[in-house]
């Protein structure tokens, strides 16, 4: 409470101060008067900017970069922000060590989409005892402290995960077909659910997989990946991939190899990325489960209201919807990312 009320006599104090100071232009922000937290700066119209510092995984895919697009363009001065944001290249030690620095400066809000699911509870415990609430975004972490964060916005990814499962259960039972999946970060949430989601998806049909290993979502990663499998194995009919930007790596892997992707080894991605949908336009990916990338104004919404005081939901699960080509074709036009 204290920190509530003292921002609200530091908001009316600076409306005081700009009435004393005559009529300052409005788009010039107010004059700090608030010493105490050092940096607070004032919005347009008085209110004090919330202070959020973000921890993102890195610049891995198409997706990544569509959901930095999104925190960066809303998390701004003109929506009531200050926001920190920070690169982590994929490292669970460089988000540990950027959170680490929001609790220093002294942020009113932090949150991050963590790299992996486990040793987040020492950071957290720490944002906790320095009265820092925290919000995850896009993945999760697995603590059996849930009073560690105030709230998860994100997509199910297992049911992703059965969403592609089902889609290839239904296209391919009673053919016997070989799969291989390449799976995306090793620990991640999405990693971890998605494959969970499709193995459950296939249990009872014909499909098997035969191979499974990790390409850590880059494109680069999901190629080196699938030229082993080719070199492994003779008799690969589909690719699981758990996002577009490792099945765009293997379509260049089974071009190299002489084969057409899409027809001799048939691949199924999730994330629908524009690259993604293009290649499944082209008939070189065969189905994709979309994962939307854009959470910033939940985000936004949620930071709100969790400076407010006000009660948030645990759990804000982002909708996801499937294409085959045809949709593909038909939505590619208006895709915003
Ligand atoms: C999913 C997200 C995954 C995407 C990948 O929400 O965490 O990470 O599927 C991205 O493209 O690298
Ligand atoms: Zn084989």
């Amino acid at each position: 409470m204290a920190r509530k009320m003292m921002r609200g006599t530091v908001a009316a104090l600076s409306a005081t101060a700009l009435l004393a100071l005559g009529a300052c232009s409005s788009e010039q922000a107010a004059p700090s008067t608030d010493t105490s937290n050092g940096d607070e700066q004032m919005a347009e119209g008085g209110d004090e900017l919330i202070s959020i510092g973000f921890s993102q995984v890195g610049a891995e895919s198409g997706w990544r970069a569509a959901n930095t697009q999104s925190i960066q363009d809303t998390l701004t001065e003109e929506n009531g922000f200050d926001l920190n944001f920070s690169d982590a290249q994929q490292k669970q030690e460089n988000q540990i060590q950027a959170i680490s620095s929001y609790i220093a400066q002294g942020v009113d809000v932090i949150a991050f989409s963590p790299v992996v699911e486990t040793g987040w509870d020492p950071i957290l415990q720490e944002a906790k005892a320095a009265g820092i609430p925290v919000i995850l975004t896009d993945r999760a972490v697995d603590s059996d402290d849930d009073t560690l964060y105030e709230s998860f916005i994100g997509s199910d990814f297992v049911l992703e995960g059965e969403m592609a499962g089902e889609w290839a259960a239904e296209q391919y039972d009673g053919e016997g077909f070989k799969v291989v999946e390449l799976q995306g970060t090793t620990g991640s949430a999405p990693a971890i659910d998605r494959q969970q989601g499709f193995a459950d998806a296939i249990a009872g049909s014909d499909l098997e997989v035969i191979d499974s290993q990790t390409g850590n979502f880059t494109r680069t990663e999901g190629k080196q990946v699938m030229e082993g499998f080719l070199q492994k194995h003779d008799d690969i009919d589909v690719v699981f991939a758990h996002n577009d930007d490792m099945g765009l790596g293997a379509i260049e892997a089974i071009e190299a190899a002489g084969m057409v992707p899409g027809e001799d080894i048939q691949i199924i991605t999730i994330d629908a990325v524009k690259d993604g949908m293009q290649a499944l336009a082209d008939g070189k990916i065969n189905y994709i489960v979309e994962c939307n990338p854009l959470l910033g104004p939940d985000l936004a919404e949620i930071a709100k209201a969790v400076i407010a005081g006000e009660p948030v939901e645990k759990r804000i699960v982002v909708e996801d919807e499937a294409f085959d080509q045809e949709a593909a074709i038909a939505a590619l036009p208006d895709r915003q990312y």
